[in-house]
């Protein structure tokens, strides 16, 4: 669909710049604006040792963040895609400076060149990736932190009511349901465009290969939590869906070698019979059959990288055939890991409506600097955002989706599972609203947008329609007409 709503935003980014020129304002202004055309910011967030950092290296395919241990996984890190490799510190007070590093394990080590982790704001890894080119994706040191501080600077960076949001949207670890998780989530919403707002969070159950201590069915456990967790109407009001992901699994199967291969080899050649035994703990794994012919440095390595679950299902893979060279097998665990689905979730609910959210981030800054620093002009940039807020048709959808979610409009569920799909809650691409295949002609699709249309109006019609679920219709009916504009624009 057209999308004037980026342009509308930069207009009033543009404005705001004059306004607030020579005010020490406007050079986070231009910022803002520079950032319409920057990719979307995604921040990883969850408690400490949810998998954050691992799962952010699946996410690139490289094994770039630190994780365990480490000063710098207390620190909110950038990773963001360039032409050059460099790591650039924010101190708390001070001037940026450039930071020296190497790569040990292939995770970057950073040397803090005598600053305190506690001194650092932020720091910003820039490295070519083509991941990182569609998102730039923020790793935060988790809350439930190893101290307060460090603790209070991750719950800053996401649940800012300062001017800036620094994400424009957040994919949040959750290892087991903690109530103190969705307090946090919530905190995190705001009140501007809609409010409880499901919008721009994703929620991910991590580390789902430890539900069920390693047992080949472990992922089909974790889907079953993360189905029940996405139905249950506190967390629908946070997040938008709830996938299941053994990001470390994913992780080694994107930086998968030839090395370990062959070491998994060795574990599928063991008897049948003994398999098990040996797989039963880590511990017997280290210990047992010294004919495996693996070191216990290797064995631990191997551990580390896979997990008790992953040389279990690599094993049984590799034993059946399912896979028989490296890649293969990379191909086979990545897709296990759930990565690809949470991939998959991501390019339809993120990365599909990129502009509404990096529009809503931008809106929603410039609206928090014109209520707080009052400047002739300031009231006609006030107007202006509110009146794209109120009246841009993307974030009509994305409010009619919040009030879904949070059980103000209600009815029959096909009639509401009918209306999410229209207005784009599972992605904003046209046939996804419309439920066509991904080549539908166009034909289809303009027979398919005609009956919609005419269900909605009917709807949004209907003396009998409850209210909520009027004003709701009639978003949709603008979206299937917004569609058909679109079709005969596109002639
Ligand atoms: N078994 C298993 N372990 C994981 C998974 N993801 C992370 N881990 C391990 O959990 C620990 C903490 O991970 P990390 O990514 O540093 O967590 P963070 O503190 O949230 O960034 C590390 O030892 C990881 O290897 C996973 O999906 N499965
Ligand atoms: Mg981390």
């Amino acid at each position: 669909m057209r999308d004037p709503l980026i342009e509308r935003t930069r207009a009033v980014l543009t404005r705001a710049l004059e306004v607030y020129r020579g005010t020490g304002h406007d050079a986070r202004l231009a910022a803002l604006r520079a950032r319409l055309d920057e990719p979307l910011r995604v921040a990883i967030a969850g408690r400490v040792k949810s998998g954050k950092s691992t799962l952010l290296n699946a996410l690139v395919g490289e094994r770039l963040a630190p994780t365990d241990e480490g000063e710098c996984t207390r620190i909110v890190t950038w990773y963001r895609d360039g032409h050059t490799y460099e790591v650039l510190a924010r101190p708390v007070t001070g001037e940026p400076r450039q930071l020296r590093f190497s790569r040990e394990n292939d995770a970057i080590q950073v040397d803090l060149g005598g600053l305190q982790p506690e001194d650092v704001a932020e720091l910003y890894v820039t490295w070519p990736s083509q991941a990182l080119r569609t998102a730039t994706l923020i790793d935060t040191p988790g809350i439930g932190s190893l101290s307060e501080r460090v603790s209070r600077r991750a719950w800053e960076l996401l649940t800012t009511d300062d001017e800036e949001t620094p994400a424009d949207a957040v994919i949040y670890l959750m290892r087991h349901l903690h109530s103190g998780d969705l307090d946090f989530l919530r905190a995190f919403q705001d009140t501007e465009v809609s409010r409880p707002n499901p919008v721009n969070a994703i929620g991910v159950l991590s580390r789902a290969d430890e539900i069920g201590v390693g047992r080949m069915d472990a992922m089909t456990s974790a889907q079953r939590i993360a189905t029940r967790l996405a139905t249950d109407v506190n967390v629908r009001r946070v997040v938008q869906t709830v996938v299941p992901v053994a990001g470390l699994l994913a992780e080694t199967a994107a930086t998968l070698t030839e090395t370990e291969m062959a070491q998994l080899r060795r574990v599928a050649d063991v008897p049948i019979h003994q398999i098990d035994d040996l797989l039963l703990t880590a511990d017997r794994f280290v210990e047992l059959m010294p004919e495996l012919g693996l070191t216990d440095l290797e064995r631990r390595a191997l551990l580390d990288r896979f997990g008790l679950f992953g040389i279990r299902l690599g094993a049984a893979l590799l034993r059946r055939k399912v896979a028989n060279t490296a890649t293969e097998l990379a191909r086979e665990l990545a897709e296990r890991s759930g990565i690809n689905a949470l991939k998959d979730i991501l390019s339809s609910l993120f990365f599909g409506r990129r502009d509404v959210l990096k529009s809503r981030s931008a809106l929603l800054a410039v609206d928090a600097l014109v209520r707080t620093v009052p400047r002739p002009g300031a009231d006609v940039v006030a107007a202006e955002v509110e009146e794209i807020i109120a009246s841009a048709h993307p974030f009509n959808e994305l409010r009619v989706l919040s009030a879904i979610r949070a059980g103000w409009v209600t009815g029959r569920p096909e009639v509401i599972d009918d209306l999410e799909q229209i207005i784009g809650g599972s992605g904003s691409a046209v046939h996804t609203r419309l439920r066509l295949p991904a080549d539908a002609s166009e034909e289809q699709i303009k027979a398919a947008t005609n009956d919609a249309l005419l269900r909605w109006q009917r709807r949004a019609e209907n003396p009998l329609t409850p209210h909520e679920l009027a004003i709701a219709s009639r978003v949709a009916v603008r979206t299937c007409e917004g569609i058909l504009a679109d079709l005969v624009h596109a002639r």
